[in-house]
């Protein structure tokens, strides 16, 4: 589907100033074709893009905003701290606030320091986590993504406890070097890898529900496995929660899955569309932290005020409405609405829903992995894709995203999403 003529101009702009004429890669729309649109504003569930067409959002900005756009006791509370300005470089009541608030949601943390993305956040853990251990090695999951951080962008070697190989130019092999990669759901891979190297590992980071395969679920105990396999080789465990935090329940899936990290990651929702990361933990961790303690991380716009005010309103609004048990309702019929639709057409589909997290997959279940993932038929996605959003319906371009939902998203909304993919199905697959 080709934008409208003012964002095909504006692509065009873009493109001569900015690489791919995107600041993130996956905005440019390239695993579905066509040109991304530019968007002039949202409010609640949608967004208009510069040409006037209307989309309703299931990308909500890739996870922070839980409440749709442009929320009014959002606005308001920026409204209000911007007009005393937008940053001091001190201490402010506003990050005191949100700090409190975190605490006392996520039930592991015990102090935080706000950054200014997830990968920031994840960066800064992992730099902790080698402090406290006095290791070097971390284990990650594939296809599970934790930022552009070097470390992070490292596939498995040959062996499954063979050290990493770069998934990008510029990232030195001696640093993907330090990260082994083991498929996610698979116990014995784990065992195989913490027996050969559990004691040169740092950390263990992992997504507790993987939001970027598509949407990936643990298996029944295996976090618990994560949490009791990690600490029986004196590795800590990083929960990865930037997608998953204020998400999945209040407390991210440490709650909902009550398992006990050493450390958190945290983004996306906690700053309400403003550039907001986090990383939090147990005391005796968080307090090696500079200034308090030798670890070093900075950041000259972190907590800053207008951002935390952001974050400090959408969370008093989840506090005060506790929406989850809803979005979660919603995001289910719409999954099985697709699937429903995708089936009887002949296409096989699978997916889930977890909290307002959810994803569906065009190829049969179950989806356990990221190779599993791999068996999606891509062609007909990015058809699908290209089809809902002529139909005024904007799904992650990507069949390894997951989907959001807000609490903005209307019954009649789902409804009209159903008939769209209805239609987009029919089309993708030549029925109609
Ligand atoms: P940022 O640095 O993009 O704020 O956060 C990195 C990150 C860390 N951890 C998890 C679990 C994440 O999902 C992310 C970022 N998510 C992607 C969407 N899959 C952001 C979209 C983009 O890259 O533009």
């Amino acid at each position: 589907m080709n934008s409208g003529t003012k964002s095909k101009q504006l692509y065009e702009r873009a493109r001569a100033k900015i690489p791919g004429g995107v600041n993130s890669p996956v905005r440019a729309f390239g695993s579905v074709g066509g040109q991304p649109f530019f968007t002039a504003s949202g409010e609640g569930a949608r967004l208009r893009d510069v040409d006037g067409a209307e989309y309703i959002d299931y990308v909500l900005s890739w996870g922070p905003l839980i409440l749709g756009h442009a929320h009014p006791l959002v606005n308001e509370a920026i409204e209000r701290s911007v007009r005393k300005g937008t940053h001091y470089g001190t201490p402010t009541p506003e990050e005191v606030e949100l700090a409190e608030r975190v605490v006392a949601l996520v039930p592991s943390i015990e102090m935080v320091r706000f950054v200014n993305s997830g990968t920031e956040a994840t960066m800064s853990a992992v730099r902790l986590a080698r402090a406290a251990t006095g290791r070097d090695l971390i284990l990650k999951f594939e296809g599970c993504y934790h930022g552009h951080g070097d470390s992070f962008l490292a596939k498995a070697g040959s062996g499954l406890a063979t050290l990493g190989l770069p998934t990008s130019p510029g990232v030195p092999k001696e640093i993907s070097g330090l990260t082994l990669t083991v498929p996610f759901n698979d116990r014995a891979a784990v065992e195989e890898t913490l027996a050969q190297r559990g004691d040169q590992i740092a950390a263990v980071i992992v997504e507790p529900v993987v939001g970027n395969s598509g949407l990936i679920v643990p298996d029944p105990g295996y976090l618990q496995f994560l949490r009791e396999e990690s600490r029986r080789v004196g590795a800590l465990l990083i929960f990865d929660e930037v997608m998953t935090g204020f998400r999945v329940a209040l407390g991210g899936a440490q709650e909902r899955y009550e398992v006990d990290p050493d450390l958190t990651a945290l983004g996306k929702v906690i700053g309400a569309g403003f550039p907001v990361g986090a990383y939090g933990g147990k005391r005796e961790y968080m307090s090696r932290v500079a200034p308090q303690g030798d670890v070093y991380q900075a950041g000259t716009l972190s907590g800053n005020p207008v951002a935390m005010a952001a974050g400090l309103a959408q969370l008093e609004v989840l506090e005060r409405e506790d929406p989850y048990a809803l979005l979660e309702q919603r995001a289910i019929r719409l999954v099985e609405g697709v699937i429903e639709r995708a089936r009887g057409r002949g296409i096989a589909a699978s997916g889930t829903a977890v909290g307002s997290m959810w994803g569906v997959y065009f190829c049969e279940g179950p989806v356990r992995n990221f190779q599993d993932a791999l068996r999606v038929d891509r062609d007909l996605f990015a058809a699908y894709h290209r089809y809902c959003l002529a139909g005024g319906v904007f799904f992650a371009p990507s069949p390894f995203e997951a989907g959001f939902l807000s609490t903005a998203h209307s019954d009649a909304d789902i409804d009209e999403t159903l008939r769209v993919v209805d239609e987009s199905l029919a089309e993708a697959t030549g029925q109609r």
